[in-house]
């Protein structure tokens, strides 16, 4: 990390002209943890900028100017699943007409497909398949590991490491030995949503609830396996809900340390069961990167993911506490059957210009956070 650029903050002095946000940001610049009734206020505030300065400091306490990506690929291996949530647009009863699985060469030689410039991360996530057993995940992360040895294999969420245990009958910690055996390297975020029950009942009733998600990211953390952690935001969750998730995570952490990154989603109603409900504003996307940098203060990394703000949105994020804009990415499912008019994939050149635009310095790194250095078609990892 650039130290020198770490050391010249703070360039500005805070101004509000909310009064609320006067003792939130005597805290942030004494560097103390936020309470929940900060959260929600820092939600209520309109002051986008006061809140979107304090967290700028945060951001810039901890990484100076520099803005991380990396080069990766999605694989989604299957549409079906069990789950019906309201919240997706992705998922499929088994026997519909619409539905996928990949056979595994088709999901190694996906892999490799579209690639212009070698990737480091493999992000793997999928359906709730009934049928598929638990060995059909560990061929295709073998594969993948016996196919492309250099790349760091991403895959699991908590939701899919409990509904693969249940499957596999195994408990959750043997599920995880096995994952890491066959060449899993740490756990994608997805599945959290919001933690409080009353939302989780409307939005995603068939998941595993909130309490059963982060004791399975403690049993993750405590097998060795760092993760990320998501919630989904911009539906029928109030300020509370948001802050009191956030404040799970938060707590989570202070115990296990094995968080790396938080990614705010927003919603995106289209063929979903909530299609009715409007997507997220400007307003509310910058805002939650923001609150989720002040009150995330154990978490190294805010991620916002362009995929889902789009990636002007991803940038102005650059200067309101996040750090990292995500990756190529190169073929999305997902929030693309929810109808996101981003594209399917940015190329390397295309993520740098957008943090140089944003007047940060493009860091790219590995899944860890480490430093990438490329020649043409190979790269290599700092150690
Ligand atoms: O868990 C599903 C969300 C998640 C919709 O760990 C939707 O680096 C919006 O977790 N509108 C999966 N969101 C994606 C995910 C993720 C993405 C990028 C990076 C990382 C990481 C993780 O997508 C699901 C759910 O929360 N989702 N449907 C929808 N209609």
């Amino acid at each position: 990390m650039n130290s020198e650029a770490i050391n010249k903050r703070p360039r500005h002095s805070f101004q509000t002209d909310d009064p609320q946000l006067e003792p939130i940001a005597d805290k942030v610049q004494r560097g103390e943890r936020l309470s929940f009734d900060d959260g929600v206020a820092l939600y209520r505030s309109g002051d986008i900028l006061a809140v979107g300065w304090m967290a700028n400091l945060v951001r810039e306490r901890l990484h100076g100017d520099l803005a991380y990506f990396n080069v990766n690929r999605h694989i989604n291996p299957t549409n079906v699943c069990v789950a019906s949530c309201r919240l997706c647009a992705f998922g499929r009863k088994k026997g519909a007409a619409d539905t996928y699985t990949m056979a595994l060469e088709e999901a190694w030689e996906t892999a490799g497909k579209g690639l212009t410039e070698a990737v480091t991360e493999f992000h793997i996530v999928g359906g709730l398949h009934p049928d598929l057993p638990f060995e059909y995940f560990m061929d295709l992360v073998r594969g993948l590991k016996d196919r492309y040895p250099q790349v760091h294999i991403k895959a699991f969420t908590m939701v899919e490491i409990a509904f693969l245990a249940k499957r596999g009958k195994m408990t959750i910690e043997e599920a995880l030995e096995r994952m890491k055996a066959a060449g899993v390297d740490s756990c994608p975020g997805g599945g959290a949503e919001i933690f409080a029950d009353r939302v989780r009942h409307i939005i995603c009733d068939h998941k595993i609830d909130g309490g059963e998600w982060l004791d399975t990211a403690r049993l993750t953390h405590k097998a060795g396996l760092r993760s990320n952690a998501t919630m989904l935001y911009g539906h029928i969750e109030n300020d509370e809900d948001r802050v009191d998730h956030l404040l799970k995570l938060r707590a989570v952490q202070d115990e296990t340390g094995g968080f790396q990154t938080f990614i705010p989603l927003s919603f995106h109603p289209e063929n979903t069961a909530l299609g009715h409900l409007p997507k997220s504003s400007g307003m509310t996307d910058i805002k939650q990167i923001a609150v989720s940098r002040l009150l995330l203060d154990n978490f190294a990394h805010i991620k916002s993911y362009w995929q889902m703000v789009t990636p002007k949105m991803a940038q102005i994020s650059l200067r309101f506490g996040a750090d990292d804009i995500d990756g190529t990415v190169i073929e999305e499912k997902i929030y693309h059957d929810a109808g996101a008019k981003t594209p399917q994939g940015l190329r390397r050149q295309d993520l740098v210009r957008l943090i140089v635009e944003a007047g940060r310095v493009p860091f790219e790194r590995d899944t860890m956070y480490r430093a990438v250095t490329r020649t043409e078609d190979s790269f290599t990892v700092a150690v």
